[in-house]
């Protein structure tokens, strides 16, 4: 209905009767130009006054230039053309019979130097029939409108009510979370507690081996290294040992010997297994590898160690200076494992006699080879000073007793279920904080502009596709390929006070080089559909985007479109 009376009233701008008035006269200011009893002008601003006569005299009185509406006499005057059947249009008076035809209806100019055609009729059956469809659009558009308005109440009515329910539901939510943590809690105390009883004893077990270990590293050293069998590893025995040249000169001296057997000449077992073994137990090489005493045959002596290195004398036995003594047979070794005795007590019933190795009064476990029934001899790994890289001969922990395992099945089950809790918790929040960020965004006056949240739309022009999604960002593609740039994320609305959802801002995209960051705004005109019309850049790397929707149609006129008209 109002868009009907505005149509009226806009069609009967154009067909007002003129009442008699001077030449260029607007019909709206025809008032002034009535000749009062003393046939006086008073110039429109009110400022002078002058015969009536001195009106159109091709004269400029008036500091207004009121005074000649009609003629150019005027710098500042102004000629309005009544263009009847179209619309009055004001001119510069500087227009006025200047051999340009600007009225339709060709009353500026009257000079007869040139013929002006009417076409008011022309344009203003042109100007109406844009009005209409101006108006038809605003009209379409409104109801569309409207319906986007309904839908978008609805939808924030609906998203109220959810994060209502949400609200409520986390508190039930969190109190279950605490109330499955306690359960945890609880369970988790006995299963750390076993857990941590397995570990110990685990943990023991490893350093108990490898005490073992090394005892048996250390006892296999001293045997070694006391080559004439003395029970004491002394001076001469250690020189053969280039591992102990500590100056690296290629010659193990005395006093270097000394400095490792902590100044003593010699030393006993114990003192070797307790002090001196720890300090060399890192440099210490076996004369004979280790893989030649596993075959069960003789070693072949070292080679010299250094120009000093002593030879290997004939005998091994009782010589200062002899190597270590061959590997020995099966019947050489002792058993020392009751244990172990008991488990092999069969297969090892042949190897019961075998003598010791060792001073049988060591308590130093060493690794004992063993024969298979084929008769070959297995060595087990000979306890040596290599470092044993992490991983390739770690034993891995035991399973956890029938207890503990019980204990772990429980707790479990209290983790999962708080696992479950936790997650149900962090959804609500998810869900929770999506909400309030949509409820916080501005949908317009009526929630209209909520239908094009989370839509995306497209334009492409000669260079680049551009992409918006409405509330959320701004892009540009280069159509040749290559990535996409970001132009920006949702700002704010940007319009002026008065038509504030007339514009939106997408800022901080990606940063322009020598330049400031990219950024868009989107400018919102009345249009029958939602749609990017529009994407250019006014200044270098600052955007602007036309965009028509439903959403921007006011039923009105808008003063663009009644400047258009004056153009037509
Ligand atoms: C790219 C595009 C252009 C922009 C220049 C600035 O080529 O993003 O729009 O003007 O970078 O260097």
């Amino acid at each position: 209905m109002v868009m009907k009376i505005l149509l009226i009233c806009s069609v009967a701008v154009i067909t007002s009767a003129s009442i008699p008035r001077p030449r260029g006269v607007a019909d709206s200011n025809a008032s002034h130009y009535q000749p009062n009893s003393e046939n006086v002008f008073v110039c429109v601003d009110g400022s002078q006054s002058f015969p009536y006569s001195y009106v159109n005299d091709d004269y400029c009185d008036c500091a207004d230039g009121s005074d000649e509406p009609g003629t150019s006499a005027c710098p500042n005057g102004k000629f309005t053309c009544t263009n009847a059947g179209h619309r009055p249009l004001i001119v510069p008076a500087s227009r006025v019979n200047d051999g340009v035809c600007d009225c339709c209806d060709g009353t500026d100019e009257y000079s007869g130097n040139i013929a002006c055609v009417n076409s008011c009729n022309e344009l203003g059956k042109k100007h109406k029939e844009e009005v209409e469809r101006i108006m038809k659009l605003q009209e379409e558009g409104m109801r569309k409108k409207k319906e986007f308005a309904e839908s978008g109440k609805k939808m924030k009515e609906e998203k109220k009510a959810r994060l209502e329910q949400l609200q409520a539901d986390r508190e039930a939510a969190e109190t279950e979370r605490q109330e499955m943590e306690s359960k945890k809690d609880e369970a988790e105390a006995p299963e750390k507690e076993a857990k941590d009883k397995h570990q110990k004893a685990w943990d023991e077990e490893k350093a108990r081996k490898s005490a073992e270990k090394d005892a048996a590293a250390a006892a296999a050293a001293f045997n070694e290294l006391d080559s004439n069998n003395d029970n004491f590893v002394d001076v001469l025995e250690m020189v053969i040992h280039i591992e102990f040249d500590i100056d690296s000169n290629g010659v193990v001296s005395e006093e270097e010997v000394k400095e490792h057997l902590e100044e003593s000449d010699k030393v006993d077992m114990d003192n070797f297994v307790s002090k001196i073994w720890p300090n060399i137990k890192q440099i210490y090489k076996p004369l004979v590898p280790e893989d030649t005493q596993t075959d069960g045959e003789a070693p072949s002596p070292a080679e010299p160690q250094g120009e000093t290195a002593t030879p290997p004398a004939e005998e091994t036995n009782g010589s200062p200076n002899s190597l270590p003594p061959p590997p020995l047979e099966p019947e050489d070794y002792y058993e020392e494992d009751e244990e172990e005795e008991e488990e092999d007590d069969e297969e090892d019933d042949d190897m019961d006699d075998r003598d010791d190795y060792h001073d049988s009064d060591t308590s130093t476990a060493v690794p004992l080879p063993s024969i298979t029934e084929e008769g070959t001899l297995v060595t087990p790994a000979s306890p040596t000073n290599e470092v044993q890289t992490e991983g390739d001969t770690e034993e891995k922990m035991p399973a956890y007793d029938e207890e503990t395992q019980v204990l772990i099945e429980a707790a479990d089950i209290t983790r999962n279920a708080f696992n479950a809790a936790d997650e149900k918790l962090k959804s609500i929040d998810r869900e929770i904080s999506s909400l309030q960020s949509y409820m916080n965004l501005d949908f317009g006056n009526d929630e209209e502009f909520s239908v094009l949240k989370d839509q995306c739309y497209e334009y492409t022009d000669r260079e680049y596709t551009y992409k918006l999604c409405v509330y959320e960002r701004a892009s540009q593609r280069p159509k040749a390929g290559g990535s996409e740039t970001s132009l920006g994320t949702w700002g704010k609305w940007s319009g002026p006070e008065n038509d504030r959802y007339s514009s939106q801002l997408y800022e901080r995209g990606q940063n322009c080089w020598n330049g400031p960051d990219r950024s868009v705004k989107i400018h919102f005109k009345c249009g029958p559909e939602n749609q990017l019309v529009n994407a250019y850049e006014p200044s270098r790397c600052e955007y602007a985007f036309d965009f028509i929707s439903p959403v921007s149609c006011s039923g009105k006129l808008s003063p663009m479109d009644t400047h258009s008209h004056d153009e037509l």
